[in-house]
């Protein structure tokens, strides 16, 4: 409809910059009006596909039908109980939804907090208070969260850190696993964590492992066959629990409910947020009673943890997954989007390693050379690609340690017709790069 951005955008630019802190910088200068499915509709009326859904959180899609009726419904009737003082249903509703969906067969429980970062406080929290150890370890290439334990669990200083210190301390950060640079099998990989913890920390020391199943911010790398599995093992021989930050790969978003079921996986504590409530604030942490139940009565809580309009929509996504199948329509995306960047990458070298499962894919970009191309990161080609992309209506997300991965986090609602649209905008950009 406009140049973009367009004016009305320009103007809310303008106030912007007055009133609101440099820290929370935007990705794009567009503002949003409204949105519905995998659209976006700014306030000059322009369209843009999203392939990002707010970093994974609209997964159901913008404004999804039932969610919009089950959060407008709520805010009728009660917007704030503060569960851990007069108690609602939605609450209990929402936890045995997620025993029942997070993975294991075994009596699980719950508790509900607003965000991400929370979730994995709590969950290190509860670790700490089950096994009577301090010492947490992470893995190269993981986020955590911006408080300040989850800023201390981040690899990356720059943006997360820098300056913001002095951090939590026993906090041990061990290799991951990284196909497309370390060329380690997973037994390989796992043997180099497993030794970097048991020489740097020791097992007897350690609370628990947060690992992300699929890396969100680091840039969507899928483990090796077996890696996770590997260090599953290890921690329940030592007695180390087990926490899987679903939080980005979670609800639905690789085509099954948690990534952690594609590797056969079974963690102690699953963590969630993000698309758990389709665009509404809502985290868990959820796992094996004996595990979660350590943490005393009255341990564990916050004022507007677990909130009813939340919870409601929280319902109303579980029952969009099964009614409109789409653990299935992940991998419908996935097929689709998949052969694309894998043709793009045939035809542009730059492109060394598309990956990812479901709705989470990703092309990490490295730089040329003389007759093979390297693996070093290209950053430059993401972000002249993701500019190109958003002035031609599309919002793609970069991701990678070296900002050089564009990453795909498609809500389940887009169309083939929709992907194959903003892939040849894309076709196009790397055209002209
Ligand atoms: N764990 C795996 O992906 C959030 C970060 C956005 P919160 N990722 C998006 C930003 O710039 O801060 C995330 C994640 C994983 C934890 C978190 C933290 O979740 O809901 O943002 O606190």
């Amino acid at each position: 409809m406009t140049a973009i951005p367009g004016p009305k955008s320009q103007a809310i630019h303008e106030r912007r910059t007055k009133v609101v802190a440099a820290g929370a910088a935007s990705g794009f200068p567009i503002y949003v009006d409204h949105a519905h499915g995998a659209i976006l509709v700014d306030v000059d009326g322009n369209q843009f596909i999203d392939l990002g859904s707010g970093i994974g959180v609209t997964t159901i899609g913008h404004t999804d039908d039932g969610v919009v009726a089950a959060a407008s419904r709520q805010v009728g009737e009660l917007t704030h109980g503060l569960f851990t003082i007069t108690p609602y249903e939605g609450y209990v509703r929402v936890a045995e939804l997620l025993a029942a969906h997070t993975p294991g067969d075994f009596a699980k429980k719950t508790v509900l907090v607003n965000a991400g970062a929370e979730a994995v406080e709590n969950g290190v929290k509860i670790a700490r208070k089950y096994t009577g150890r301090k010492a947490v370890a992470v893995l190269d290439h993981a986020f955590h969260g911006r408080t300040n334990l989850t800023m201390a669990m981040n690899y990356k200083a720059m943006p997360y850190g820098l300056g913001f210190g002095p951090f939590a301390s026993d906090i041990h950060h061990a290799p991951n696993s990284y196909p497309y640079h370390d060329g380690l099998s997973g037994a390989e990989a796992a043997a180099r964590t497993i030794a970097f913890l048991e020489k740097t920390v020791g097992a007897e020391d350690l609370a628990c492992l947060v690992a992300e199943p699929i890396q969100g911010e680091g840039g969507f790398m899928v483990p090796a066959e077996g890696y996770l599995n590997a260090l599953q093992k290890w921690c329940t021989e030592k007695g180390v629990v087990f926490i899987a930050d679903e939080i980005q790969s979670g609800m639905a978003r690789t085509g099954k409910y948690f990534a952690s079921e594609h590797f056969g996986l079974v963690p102690d504590l699953v963590l969630s947020a993000k698309g758990i409530a389709g665009g509404l604030p809502l985290a868990a942490v959820t796992g094996r009673a004996e595990i979660m139940d350590a943490a005393h009565p009255g341990g564990l809580g916050g004022t507007f943890g677990g909130n009813p309009v939340s919870t409601a929509a929280a319902i109303a996504v579980f029952e969009a997954i099964e009614k409109g199948n789409l653990l299935g329509e992940a991998k419908r995306i996935e097929n689709t989007l998949k052969t694309e960047l894998l043709r793009l990458q045939a035809k542009f070298p730059i492109i060394g390693d598309v990956r990812g499962l479901g709705a989470m894919i990703a092309m990490e970009f490295v730089m040329p050379g003389t007759e093979n191309s390297t693996k070093e990161p290209n950053a430059a080609a993401v972000s002249a690609l993701s500019k190109h992309a958003f002035e031609n209506g599309v919002i793609l997300l970069t991701a990678g340690t070296y900002g050089n991965v564009i990453r795909f986090l498609p809500s389940l609602a887009v169309s083939d017709a929709l992907i194959l649209d903003a892939v040849g905008v894309i076709e196009d950009a790397l055209a002209r790069l």
